[in-house]
């Protein structure tokens, strides 16, 4: 079983999120989801979750592609991730191209292109929420 693993915060799932989970599971057969918790967005990305953690954890594990949700606490969990879940394929949009290469000693590292235009941010604008 090929085992894939893709880090995000997944707030306001919208059809670019979906566009890369659908893509990551399709580089193997086992895709896990390391997902960002409400206290890692604010102290680490300063993101204001509109979901909680366990908002965001129903959505996800209601996708079909998805097979395993884990929480993401910090930026240094991931070597002992990909080891821990024997990890083939580590998968991230191209906005992190060349940030996780140092996973490759690892696992496989692919980044795949953003879907254009859409984002959580302008999501928010676009409906005139304050960020
Ligand atoms: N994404 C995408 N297209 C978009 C928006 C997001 O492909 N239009 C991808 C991102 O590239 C990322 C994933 O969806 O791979 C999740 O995006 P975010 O929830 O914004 O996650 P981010 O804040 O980038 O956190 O340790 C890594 C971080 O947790 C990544």
């Amino acid at each position: 079983m090929k085992k894939v693993i893709t880090y995000g915060t997944f707030d306001l799932l919208h059809y670019g999120h979906i566009n890369i989970l659908r893509r990551a599971k399709e580089q193997g057969d086992y895709l896990i989801v390391a997902l960002s918790t409400d206290e890692f967005n604010w102290n680490e990305k300063r993101k204001k979750c509109y979901f909680t953690y366990e908002q965001r954890k129903q959505l996800l594990e209601s996708i079909r592609y998805v097979d395993l949700v884990i929480p993401e606490e910090s930026w240094d969990q991931k070597i002992s991730d990909v080891k821990e879940f024997r990890v083939d394929t580590f998968v991230m949009g191209d906005d992190w191209k060349g940030k996780f290469d140092f996973l490759q000693e690892y696992c496989e590292v692919v980044y795949l292109p953003r879907t254009p235009e859409i984002s959580t941010t302008q999501i928010k604008s676009d409906l005139g929420v304050k960020k």
